[in-house]
């Protein structure tokens, strides 16, 4: 009894153990750097055996790291400046670290497990976030802009909120209107809306071009077809023009941007691309019984949502 209570409280420790997000960990030689070292953004220094276990501790705040085979010594930089590098010993060689920009450059870099990476989708580490990355559906390279699973994360936000994005990569999150403006301008993108129901049942929607206008626009939604999948579409043509939401804006508790007299976004709880106002609704109150039409008529409330996601890919 006591060897089947240890071995079950293992497997519990184990499936309960939360992975620390992944650095998507392409990196290239600075030989400009060699022989040379600074203080400046350094975090740590280390004793290891081998380039490679120096590289494994660069973890998420690290951009840059050095390697001194002669003395087996590592070192941990946030950023590595040619500039800054103006103490000189020698052995030494610096790598950079080259986050990549969305999930689908995950994936290229050989990373195919479903999981949570660290990407950089403005360039240069001018702001690192952490994502969920769907690497099974469809081919995978899917970033995860908004999922949810459960009510721990509140929806109904203001506009600053849903701009910088809010929530746990863990758990329920929006990525934020100003990264996924920046991904989705980048390039051209498609767009999964997946739903998971509490009996496993998985319904999916794939919209092939999917982008966000800046600020400026309230960050007004194109989509476009072919549209395929089991839910069918409700976003594009869902059978009336009050409720189409390409080239809708985004309104949120404080920002009335839509076309009803009222306001939708207090109406219904939560941040959206409102007509007058919706069939297809991702950010509704989970208090679910409160979530009105996610995907009408098919899912007319919340009750047994499991998780929903909306996910986008470069074409
Ligand atoms: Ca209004």
């Amino acid at each position: 009894m006591s060897l089947y209570f240890g071995v079950f409280s293992i497997i519990r420790l184990i499936l309960t153990v939360h992975l620390p997000p992944v650095m998507a960990r392409s990196f290239s030689a600075r030989p400009d750097c060699d022989d040379k070292i600074s203080s400046i953004e350094l975090l740590a220094e280390h004793q290891v055996p081998s380039l490679c276990s120096c590289s494994a501790l660069c973890h998420v705040e690290c951009g840059c790291f050095g390697f001194n085979p002669q003395v087996s010594k590592c070192r941990i930089h946030w950023s590595c400046d040619v500039a800054n590098m103006t103490s000189s010993e020698d052995g030494w060689r610096y790598y950079k670290i080259d986050p990549r920009q969305d999930c689908k450059g995950v994936l290229e870099s050989g990373k195919n497990s479903s999981g949570f990476y660290v990407i950089d989708p403005f360039g240069g580490r001018q702001r690192l976030v952490t994502v969920y990355c769907d690497m099974e559906t469809d081919g995978g390279g899917w970033t995860a802009i908004q999922r949810r699973q459960g009510g721990s994360v509140n929806f109904n936000k203001t506009w600053t909120d849903y701009k910088n994005g809010f929530g746990v990569p863990e758990g329920s999150y929006w990525l934020g209107n100003d990264v996924i403006h920046k991904l989705t301008n980048r390039l051209l993108n498609s767009l999964y809306v997946y739903f998971r129901f509490n009996n496993n049942s998985i319904f999916l929607q794939k919209y092939a071009e999917f982008s966000v206008g800046e600020e400026s626009t309230n960050y007004q939604l194109h989509l476009a077809g072919p549209t395929t999948g089991s839910l069918g579409d409700r976003m594009i043509n869902p059978g009336s023009s009050n409720t189409e939401l390409n080239g809708m804006l985004f309104s949120t508790l404080d920002r009335d941007n839509d076309r009803y007299s009222g306001h939708c976004a207090t109406k219904y709880s939560g941040g959206w691309w409102f007509n007058n106002c919706h069939d297809a609704y991702l950010n509704g109150p989970w208090a679910p019984e409160n979530w009105h039409d996610p995907w009408f008529p098919i899912i007319a409330d919340g009750i047994n949502i499991a998780e929903v996601r909306l996910m986008i890919r470069p074409t």
